[in-house]
């Protein structure tokens, strides 16, 4: 099978099932595991913030980093197609009691302009806005890229106004290799930030919160409230530690071959797809006639996964995992089923 169903599914390699092996291990939620505090110590420097914590799930990375920055009964704006708002079951109302208002942008890049009608101060009838949450890269737009002057000025202009930033940084690596800049830098003026191990960087399991040490204390003890106090957890930082410093360093590849798959794919009749800027390729299968579900599953009759976003979109992500002989394999198929 070749799996273009997400960068989820990469398994870990073998240097890191070594690193796994034999990672120095202790109790975490005694702060005893070397292993996880090393990681967590290098995570922070990598994205230039005071501290971070491990968490197993970049769902639980959104959902404590959004319960820091706000209050219950507030508003938290999000873009529409944001994993906060679709994916994450709504834990944003369930944990943090915040309603979330989507504000829809081409491309899922928010600028101040579009933020700024949907802003809410306390009232009457409405709750405050407390915090914006924005998606660097943006996964169900294409894995798009946030130009950092646009990033930066919603950080500015919503700290002006009393709000806070939390960033998904998912994939935040690839959005840095992207656009040749540091995460930190991506990041800077973001209050919280998560990034995930487990995605585009290869590891089994994790992600990163990070932020001001202070809200990361408090972190650590909304991580134990989920369930996240996971123990001898090394065995996934030592991963994570690969993924983090040698993982993140060969992204390009996996950029260069969502565009391999992106130019195969447009020279096919009726399928319509814009140019992708790092490793997700989302396109339009309307004009084939033929609904995205009927074509997910004579690909896979053919060996091949990519999921359907709804009836007329689909969505291949490409990863360490896949080699550009997979590509190609990827659009020979999608053309003799578009055919
Ligand atoms: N994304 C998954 C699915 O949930 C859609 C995928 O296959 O892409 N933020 C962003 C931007 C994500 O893409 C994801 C996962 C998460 C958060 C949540 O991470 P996990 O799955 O670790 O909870």
């Amino acid at each position: 099978m070749i799996d273009l169903r997400s960068d989820t599914v990469t398994r870990p390699t073998p240097e890191m099932r070594r690193a796994m092996a034999e990672a120095v291990v202790g109790d975490d939620v005694y702060q005893e595991d070397p292993t996880v505090n090393l990681l967590e110590e290098r995570a922070a420097a990598a994205l230039g913030k005071e501290a971070a914590l491990f968490v197993p799930t970049g769902t639980m990375g959104n959902t404590i980093g959004v319960k820091l920055l706000t209050e219950p009964g507030q508003e938290v704006l999000c873009e529409a197609r944001g994993h906060l708002l679709n994916y994450e079951l709504s834990m944003t109302a369930w944990f943090s009691g915040c309603l979330i208002r989507p504000v829809e942008a081409p491309g899922g890049i928010l600028t101040w302009k579009m933020l700024e009608p949907h802003v809410r101060p306390l009232g009457p009838h409405w709750a405050p806005t407390g915090c914006i949450e924005l998606e660097n890269t943006h996964n169900m737009a294409g894995g798009t890229v946030y130009p950092q002057e646009v990033f930066d000025e919603v950080c500015d202009r919503a700290h002006e106004r009393g709000m806070r930033v939390h960033l998904d940084g998912a994939r935040l690596f690839n959005a840095a290799t992207a656009s040749r800049r540091s995460a930190a830098e991506l990041c800077a003026r973001a209050d919280t930030v998560m990034f995930c191990l487990s995605k585009a960087l290869g590891a089994p399991a994790g992600s990163m919160l990070a932020g001001p040490r202070v809200l990361m204390d408090k972190a650590r003890l909304y991580r134990k409230r989920l369930g996240g106090g996971m123990r001898q957890a090394g065995v996934l930082a030592a991963a994570g530690l690969i993924a983090l410093e040698r993982m993140s360093l060969r992204l390009q590849e996996d950029h260069d071959h969502a565009r391999l798959l992106a130019e195969g794919f447009s020279e096919i009749p009726g399928i319509r797809v814009t140019p992708p800027q790092t490793n997700i390729v989302v396109f339009d299968v309307l004009e084939t006639g033929k609904p995205a579900g009927e074509i997910s599953a004579a690909l896979k009759s053919r060996e091949i996964l990519i999921n359907p976003i709804n009836s007329s979109s689909m969505r291949a992500v490409t990863h360490y995992d896949v080699s550009r002989q997979d590509c190609l394999a990827a659009v020979r198929a999608l053309a003799e089923v578009v055919a």
